[in-house]
């Protein structure tokens, strides 16, 4: 099978509705929230640009037909559903020209849409530019996944050059970058070297949700390193770790995001925008798209929801809703200095 194609089947099988750190972030309740519903308003700023919608969806896929017909309902779903979309790595493309179609049909079905393309941190220079022309991206993800590569059979192992080439390609491309994990989180010491090279943008992309060490682990012959399944730091972990860097920049996160509860969450610590792919990619698979059109509709309003009850109209000012950490997200707080007062009681 094509690899993009069982990355998707794998994902699909290893997605389960699994608790994660996102449940021992609480919200601290007060009972007068003070504002009307109608004063909310859930748009968030990225990019000097307003966003109608503070989530969207991540890197997933294309490289194959079946992954054509998945980008094409994903960018349904994303104008259906006004939200930011991102392909998955288009390095197949930039390789194989017959494989195009399945990363230019976002452009060509969601054509007002704001798309982002997506390559690896390995990647020559010069196909930064060459992805976003693919199909007129209006932003560049570039995907750091280190732990991924070395559980895949036929994967990178050679990583010295990733951050001068990160430097390089940063400093070309002419649409905004975003450096995103996939999936395993990021330390405030790594954030720090992304922003030392001038990247202003970072998806923290953590742990909780799709896991590609489970999957590159599957497609071992003797599956041998289930022991990584679980690497790396939590989307909160992350969170929390990019709020002690002492240096302004934009957060989106992702990795784990299952309902609006957890978007919400999210943003409370701190992101901007938060992205979901397994969610989005199983709901699509096993409800279809008109039902996932339907929920992610739900979550919308239900945000409005969340955001009057803590009394906050609108998405920057998520920041000071009062939140207290329990279990291994506390013990990790502790363990690298993070100040837990500063957010019980803010
Ligand atoms: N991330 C990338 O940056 N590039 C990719 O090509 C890419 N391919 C993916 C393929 C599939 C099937 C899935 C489920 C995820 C992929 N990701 C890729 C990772 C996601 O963007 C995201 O970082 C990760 O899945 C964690 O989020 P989740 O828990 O919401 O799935």
């Amino acid at each position: 099978m094509n690899r993009k194609d069982e990355h998707v089947s794998l994902a699909k099988a290893f997605h389960k509705d699994h608790s994660n750190d996102f449940d021992a972030v609480q919200l601290v309740h007060h009972s007068f929230p003070g504002i009307d519903v109608d004063q909310v308003s859930i748009a968030t700023m990225l990019f000097d640009r307003r966003f109608a919608n503070p989530f969207f969806i991540n890197a997933m896929t294309g490289g194959s037909q079946k992954t054509q017909v998945i980008n094409r309902d994903l960018a349904e779903i994303a104008q259906a559903c006004d939200l930011m979309m991102a392909t998955g790595s288009v390095s197949a493309a930039l390789k194989d020209p017959t494989v195009a179609d399945s990363f230019t049909i976002v452009r060509k079905t969601f054509p007002e849409g704001f798309l982002l393309a997506n390559i690896g941190a390995g990647s020559p220079v010069e196909n930064a530019q060459r992805a976003v022309d693919l199909f007129q991206a209006d932003a560049l993800q570039i995907h750091l996944n280190a732990p991924q590569e070395l559980v895949m059979p036929e994967g990178d192992r050679d990583f010295r050059q990733w951050l001068t080439l990160l430097e390089k390609t940063v400093a070309q491309v002419k649409v905004p970058v975003i450096v995103k994990e996939v999936g395993f989180g990021m330390s405030r010491e790594t954030i720090q070297q992304l922003l030392d090279i001038g990247v202003e943008t970072i998806d923290v992309a953590g742990s909780g949700g799709t896991s590609f060490t489970q999957i590159e682990n599957a497609r071992r012959k003797k599956r041998d390193m289930a022991y990584l399944d679980s690497f790396g730091q939590s989307t909160v972990i992350s969170l929390l770790e990019s709020n002690e860097v002492n240096q302004p920049f934009t957060r989106i996160a992702s990795g784990g995001i299952r309902d609006a509860l957890d978007i919400f969450k999210a943003l409370c610590l701190g992101a901007q925008s938060v992205g979901l792919s397994g969610t989005i990619l199983n709901l699509l698979l096993t409800k279809g798209k008109e039902e996932t059109i339907t929920i992610i509709q739900s979550w919308q309003a239900q945000l409005r929801l969340l955001y009057t009850m803590v009394g906050q109209t609108q998405t920057s000012d998520l920041t000071n809703v009062p939140i207290v950490f329990s279990g291994p997200v506390k013990d990790w707080c502790e363990a690298r200095r993070i100040p837990l007062t500063t957010y019980s009681f803010r």
